[in-house]
């Protein structure tokens, strides 16, 4: 034995996570379902560091150090189910087996519950930044016992992406906490990509702009608190023209957005959760809506009583737009985090999203300069219950404030859809206000369903004989 890490599943990602560790100078047990992925792997790339190449299972398992870290890397669901059962008779006392794959968390508490019974560490990971990430760093967040991490975190760390030589990876917590993580990092991903989305449109049907405008607009923004990956690749996809035609790329791109499914899973937990992630809600409901043809096709052509948008400063425009994007995505990220904490004290996993803001600096898809403000925020404050009431955020969303209603106020006079940037205003709206209409929603469930209430000048719970002389009781 002599591998100090064993990938098993060497498509995209786990040949690049294997040849990220090869590269770090680990000696890499490799290993696929067909073995012709691993005989092409060592072929192609052993040359970068030690690969130790099997055919079989067991010699894969035998090839490896104790406590054997072994990384599965396959399809998610069932694939990921059989290859650990191929793998656990094969392991000691002790061994680590991490699910590198995009499992859903509870199939990582529930595979987490079988193995601990079998005496292994079960480690269900987040891996983000796709096969580029996953070859040069990877934002990674492990799961699973915090023993298992001292052993293995080290190699996590070693291979995952480094802002100011900090790494993007530590332990989030116990059970599922690593791919929930994830599934809320990739929701929250969802949100600040249709964000976006709303404001090129804004800008394109505001100034009139061609995309190649636009693209030069965003290049700027990613010069600013904006600055990040997708902001980045907004710029460059917007300034790409089509090889084809000559036009602009993105209007040759037809306007149906798909989805894999991880936006879904955030939302319904949400919704189980009781969370208003409203930001992820509105992303994931945008990209159905686009994809609903038939309705689409319906629709097209609805009467729509709009007004020319008539925009008289395009400077104090595009920073309208561009304040009321930071503001929005603010409040998508505020929500993520919410989301993040009622997990973690539902599951007892202790996550500090400070620590979470951090390892998503790099590698991931989300990676931006702000994050660095969310770390500082929960230094500041672990248990903050609002990031929006953070002091930071608070004035710099302040500061967006009248930006950001006039352009909430202009697309809707001008028929543009907001989804995601109307909402998250409301969400602010609702979440500063001293006093919701809940009171009369609550007064019509006792109304129809004897559902009860309270009342704000004193304790117990009330009733009120609406069908007959309107006394109220306390029950
Ligand atoms: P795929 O998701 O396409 O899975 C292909 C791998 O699964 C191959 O190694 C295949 O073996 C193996 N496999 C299958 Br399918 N069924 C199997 C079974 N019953 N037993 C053993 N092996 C089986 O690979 P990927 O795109 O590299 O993604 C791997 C994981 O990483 C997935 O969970 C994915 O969601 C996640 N992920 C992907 C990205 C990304 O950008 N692609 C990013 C982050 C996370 P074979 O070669 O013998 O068919």
């Amino acid at each position: 034995a002599r591998a100090q890490i064993g990938v098993t599943g060497l498509a995209v990602m786990g040949r690049n996570l294997a040849r990220n560790f090869a590269r770090h100078g680990y000696t890499v047990a490799v290993h696929n379902r067909s073995f012709d992925r691993a005989r092409s792997l060592v072929a192609e790339h052993g040359g970068e560091g030690d690969f130790v190449l099997s055919e079989s299972m067991a010699d894969f398992v035998a090839s490896l150090e104790r406590p054997r870290k072994v990384v599965v890397m396959v399809k998610a669901g069932a694939a990921t189910d059989a290859v650990i059962d191929e793998l656990v008779p094969l392991l000691e006392d002790g061994d680590i087996v991490v699910d590198a794959g995009n499992a859903h968390f509870s199939d990582t508490i529930r595979r987490e519950r079988a193995l601990r019974d079998h005496g292994l560490h079960f480690v269900g990971t987040g891996v983000s930044g796709g096969e580029e990430g996953a070859l040069n760093g990877p934002s990674i967040m492990p799961g699973g016992t915090r023993e298992s991490y001292e052993s293995l975190g080290p190699l996590l760390e070693e291979i995952s992406a480094k802002v100011d030589g900090v790494p993007c990876c530590t332990y989030v917590g116990p059970g599922g906490a690593g791919h929930f993580v994830k599934m809320v990092h990739n929701g929250i991903e969802y949100a600040d990509m249709q964000l976006i989305a709303e404001a090129y449109d804004l800008l394109r049907r505001g100034l009139g702009a061609s995309a190649a405008e636009i693209g030069e607009i965003f290049a700027e923004w990613n010069r600013g608190d904006l600055e990040s990956f997708l902001i980045e690749t907004t710029a460059d996809v917007l300034r790409h023209v089509d090889a084809a035609t000559g036009q602009a790329f993105v209007d040759v791109v037809l306007d149906q957005a798909e989805q894999k499914g991880t936006g879904r899973w955030t939302v319904k937990n949400g919704l189980d959760l009781g969370v208003p992630i409203t930001g992820i809600a509105e992303a994931t409901f945008a990209r159905a809506l686009s994809g609903s043809v038939p309705q689409r096709t319906a629709g097209a052509g609805l009467p729509a009583h709009t007004r020319e948008w008539e925009v008289k400063d395009r400077e104090a425009f595009v920073e309208d737009v561009r304040l009321a994007l930071y503001a929005s995505k603010v409040v998508a990220y505020s929500q993520g985090f919410d989301q993040i904490a009622a997990a973690s004290a539902e599951n007892g996993w202790g996550i500090d999203r400070g620590a979470m803001a951090r390892i998503w600096r790099g590698g991931c898809i989300i990676r931006a300069r702000f994050l660095d403000r969310i770390t500082e925020a929960y230094e500041r404050d672990a248990g903050l219950p609002l990031l929006l009431a953070d002091p930071y955020f608070t004035e710099a969303v302040a500061g967006g404030l009248a930006s950001w209603r006039r352009v909430v106020a202009g697309a809707a006079g001008s028929g543009v859809p907001v989804p995601a940037f109307s909402s998250s205003l409301a969400y602010y709206d609702g979440v500063r206000a001293r006093r919701l209409p809940a009171a009369l929603v609550q007064a019509q469930r006792d109304f129809f369903g004897a559902h009860t209430y309270k009342r704000v000048d004193r304790d117990g719970t009330f009733h009120t004989d609406w069908s007959g002389d309107r006394t109220e009781t306390e029950v």
